[in-house]
């Protein structure tokens, strides 16, 4: 094990090995769900150096864990507990390469923040709309890495539809060149979308090559108080038909998660908290002029109130008004985590099926576990709900979720099986669903993605116990 630390000392500088001290920030996941040991944690500074690890750790027989922001809700980039996994953090891999502003294009290392990202394409011009509120601290890498989604998505698609190309070290330690700005290229099978949300189990990205679009005149952000979710499908199909491409975000979010955003962060406003069953939020873009994004979204609303999907509705003044809205619903995971460990299902559905999933599944799981409490919101345009559960009130957390997680998601992914839905919307599948994954997709998909595993990364160093178990 010496002779690999001192090869990657060599490959990328002693400073940026990492073996002793807290490195807690690196081998626990964001919600607290799993705490790993590493061998070392790896931080190169280029392609190169990465190209190097990677070759360093097969010839040693020692597996990777590729890293970003460590932000991922799976817990799929931190080291399980043997000591033996190397932590190959990207972070220090942050350059925005360059803008092609004829071609609608950046380039970027894959450890870019995510917000830098953004910035970069602003200050030149430009919108790249990949948008979460883990923004500030996730990489392009963990982006692509679980294909995330976002509250973009109605419009821009998740990031797979946002990236042109990618340049990866794949698991012999040998860089494919796939940095390619082409939007049309059949030559044979897609590696780069092979790549995209395979969670650091194929390869490590390096750099990617991702879609800009023109800013937008005027975003206009409104939220609405409504009483059901069928009125918010309803108010979803109203929204579709007099924004259409203008419509570029549409959340959801239940009276209970909104009520953990007024219990833990006092200083937001939630509109329509008390009288309302669920709010949503809902984002218009326009390349005419505001005038007219307020045009229509006053019209919308309007309709909307008449018809009554929509019970009360405000439309924010200015963009300081708009960022409080966004605040809020940004602020339910957090408020969550504040009030306690809790068990996540980031799930899809046909969008036409919400309401009587959610109305049939409510039912099931408050008759099924006594006091259980329902965090539900999400992504309600692109048919994404995070159905969250937390421990009963004053319950005690680590006993709920080892008494109740399995019973709990069974509960859920059977019935999401039932709508024809997907266990994994946007987050991915990482250790922690790697066990459900056999029970809910087909035998011949997992066989076939087995197969890929086995073919790209022979050695099984890339990340192993992640996604396939
Ligand atoms: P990490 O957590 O470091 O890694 C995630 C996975 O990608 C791991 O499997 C890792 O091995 C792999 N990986 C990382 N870098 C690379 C690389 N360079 N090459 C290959 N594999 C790599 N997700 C959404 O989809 N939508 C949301 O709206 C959303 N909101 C969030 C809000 C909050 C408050 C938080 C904390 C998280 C949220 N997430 C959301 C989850 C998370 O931010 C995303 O999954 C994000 O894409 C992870 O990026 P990261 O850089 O932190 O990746
Ligand atoms: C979001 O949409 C994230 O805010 C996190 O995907 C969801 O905390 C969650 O369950
Ligand atoms: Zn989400």
């Amino acid at each position: 094990m010496n002779d690999l630390i001192t090869r990657l000392r060599a490959a990328v500088g002693a400073s940026n090995v990492l073996t002793e001290g807290d490195l807690s920030a690196y081998e626990m996941d964001w919600r607290k769900r799993a705490q790993g040991k590493a061998l070392a944690v790896v931080r190169p500074a280029s392609t190169g150096e990465v190209a190097a690890v990677v070759r360093a750790c097969a010839e040693a027989g020692i597996s990777i864990v590729p890293q970003g922001g460590n932000t991922g809700m799976v817990v799929g980039s931190t080291p399980d507990a043997s000591g033996r996994q190397v932590v190959l953090s990207l972070t220090r891999m942050n350059r925005i390469r360059g803008i092609d502003a004829g071609n609608l294009t950046v380039t970027v290392d894959a450890g870019c923040v995510l917000q830098n990202v953004q910035e970069a394409a602003e200050a030149a011009g430009f919108l790249f709309p990949l948008s979460l509120a883990a923004e500030g601290s996730c990489t392009i890498g963990g982006n692509l890495g679980t294909n995330a989604g976002g509250t973009q998505v109605v419009r821009y698609g998740n990031t797979r539809d946002l990236c042109l190309g990618l340049e990866v070290v794949n698991a012999q330690g040998e860089v494919w060149e796939g940095l390619s700005g082409l939007r049309k290229d059949n030559t044979g099978y897609d590696l780069r979308d092979l790549f995209i949300g395979s969670e650091g189990t194929l390869g490590v990205i390096t750099g990617a090559t991702l879609k800009l679009y023109p800013l937008p005149k005027a975003t206009l952000t409104a939220w609405a108080a409504v009483p059901s979710m069928d009125a918010a499908l309803q108010l979803l199909g109203l929204a579709h038909r007099h924004l259409g491409a203008g419509l570029t975000g549409f959340e959801v979010m239940g009276q209970f998660a909104l009520s953990l955003v007024v219990r833990h962060m006092p200083q937001l406003r939630v509109p329509f908290q008390a009288e309302s069953p669920y709010g949503v939020l809902l984002e218009t873009s326009d390349q005419e002029s505001e005038e007219h994004a307020r045009g229509q979204f006053e019209r919308l609303l309007e309709v909307a109130l008449e018809e009554g999907c929509a019970t009360d509705a405000v439309v924010a003044e200015n963009i300081a008004q708009a960022r409080a809205l966004w605040n809020v619903r940004e602020h339910i995971p957090l408020a969550q985590a504040e009030e306690g460990l809790n068990i996540k299902h980031d799930i899809s559905i046909p969008v036409s099926k919400i309401p009587a999933f959610c109305a049939e599944t409510d039912a099931l799981l408050q008759r099924e576990i006594a006091g259980v409490r329902l965090v539900n919101f999400g992504h309600m345009g692109d048919g994404n709900l995070h159905y969250n559960v937390q421990a009963p009130e004053g319950g005690d957390m680590q006993a709920f979720l080892r008494d109740q997680e399995e019973r709990v998601n069974t509960l859920v992914y059977d019935q999401v099986q039932r709508f024809g839905g997907s266990i994994s919307a946007e987050h991915g599948i990482g250790t922690l669903k790697a066990e459900k994954l056999p029970h809910y997709k087909s035998p011949v998909a997992l066989q076939m993605m087995q197969a890929v595993k086995k073919a790209l990364d022979p050695q099984n160093i890339m990340n192993p116990g992640k996604v396939l178990g």
